[in-house]
């Protein structure tokens, strides 16, 4: 595998350096037409050891594209430099060089929240100061978490953080920096010790890092990229000017779905997608789901039956185990965005919103359930373990809208919902 190519210049710089960058933005940026003119720089998140595991073979990496039939195997070289994200001298130096033109973000949807202190955007923030002071000119900053309204998400908490650095550099990032909204997808689950078992067999060579992904990969950008970007529509990438309908679409449909049957699932007993799919109590939670939030999603243009034809065979694909704890994670900052802008506009078309309830609904009894789970608020959910019932569920609420953990008819109609989740029988 470990071939010598000609590297391409970096060009990107990308922080959160994980499987799905891998699948997803390193992936397109290999099928852009000019893939030759464009390297990325990958910073790591919240550990330094994906890049060294990708440092030592070079950047080079396989993905595995699994379907529901069989594999094919690629290896991508677009990936040009893994740095240790706590090297924030390297990520200075390379944002400020005039050469970079985009910077990438995959940093969960949490980290957009945290606050100052050595978080991504903390660390963006420091390396956009050095592009001011070496003039290196405007740069696109490209967030591809799955945020509604992204790019206006990033640039108020990179905006915000500036302000408190310095108002100069918040006025130069606020005139220089073009942040682009994008909706991002392709599932893709963690790497196991089984995937680079598999590459090792299949394809005769050792590589450390293999990413297993589905066939299927979308990205939908909107927003300028004035120092210039990769020909990403090569690959399949489309620019719109109105993105809203097309980001509700995924995070509605798709990682709302995701939510329920992780949650529902979990409780249930379940551990894959597939698996909690093949129960009929989340696959019915899930259906009265999306007919819900298809109302809501208008016009021919978004194709939401197609759409939900090809999400269901995606789940279905048992070849690939994605598990539901990784889905579960940061539960409250994902439901703000998947189960609220539902449940909203079916109480403001005076209907109840069964289906978007039942998902926070399952989320309750999820961390009712156990306390090994990973979410921005655990010790505010940890803390309502004192109080009973409705109580319990107003507060949980609460956590995710103070307006609806406030509304007595809401408590009593997610309460009412959770026993439906734990008591029925599971039939897989
Ligand atoms: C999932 C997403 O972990 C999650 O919350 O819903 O990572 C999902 O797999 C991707 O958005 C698919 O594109």
């Amino acid at each position: 595998m470990l071939r010598p190519i000609v590297k391409p210049p970096i060009r990107i710089v990308h922080l959160g350096l994980g499987a799905f960058h891998r699948s997803h933005q390193a992936w397109y940026t290999q099928h852009a037409g000019d893939s030759a003119e464009w390297g990325i720089a990958a910073f790591t998140g919240r550990r330094p050891d994906a890049a060294a595991v990708l440092a030592e073979q070079d950047g080079l990496f396989t993905v595995v594209e699994r379907s529901g039939t069989g594999d094919s195997f690629e290896v991508i070289g677009s990936i040009v430099e893994a740095v240790d994200g706590s090297d924030v001298g390297r990520l200075a130096e390379l944002v400020a060089a005039p050469s970079t033109a985009v910077i990438t973000l995959t940093i969960t949807e949490a980290a957009y929240a945290a606050a100052a202190g050595d978080s991504p955007l903390a660390r963006l923030v420091t390396a956009l100061a050095a592009r001011r002071e070496a003039g290196a000119g405007p740069i696109a900053v490209v967030s591809c978490d799955n945020l509604a309204d992204n790019g206006n998400v990033a640039r108020q908490a990179v905006g915000a953080l500036a302000r408190a650095k310095d108002a100069d550099l918040a006025a130069w990032i606020e005139s220089k920096v073009s942040f682009v909204s994008t909706s991002v997808d392709r599932i893709t689950p963690r790497t196991t010790g089984d995937d680079v078992a598999v590459v090792a067999e299949d394809c005769g060579y050792r590589d450390a890092a293999p990413v297993v992904t589905e066939p299927f990969h979308n990205w939908i950008l909107s927003g300028d990229f004035p120092a210039g970007r990769p020909r990403w529509e090569d690959a399949g990438a489309v620019f719109v000017k109105d993105i809203e309908p097309y980001e509700n679409r995924k995070l509605w449909l798709l990682n709302g779905a995701h939510s329920i049957l992780a949650y529902a699932g979990l409780v249930r007993g379940h551990s894959t997608v597939a698996e909690a799919l093949s129960d009929p109590l989340c696959r019915d939670a899930v259906e009265a789901f999306w007919d819900e939030a298809a109302r809501h999603l208008p016009g021919d243009a978004l194709g939401i039956p197609q759409y939900l034809q090809a999400l269901v065979e995606r789940f279905g694909n048992a070849r690939i185990a994605h598990h539901l704890t990784q889905i579960g994670m940061d539960g409250t900052t994902k439901l703000r965005m998947r189960a609220l802008p539902v449940l909203t506009a079916e109480r403001a078309a005076g209907r109840p919103g069964d289906g978007a309830a039942r998902m926070i609904a399952a989320w309750i009894a999820y961390v009712s359930s156990t306390a090994d789970f990973q979410d921005p608020l655990s010790a505010d959910i940890q803390a309502t373990k004192t109080l009973d019932g409705e109580h319990r569920t107003a507060a949980l609420l609460a956590l995710l809208s103070p307006e609806l953990g406030k509304d007595p008819a809401v408590v009593a109609q997610i309460h009412r919902l959770q026993g439906y989740i734990a008591t029925a029988p599971t039939h897989v």
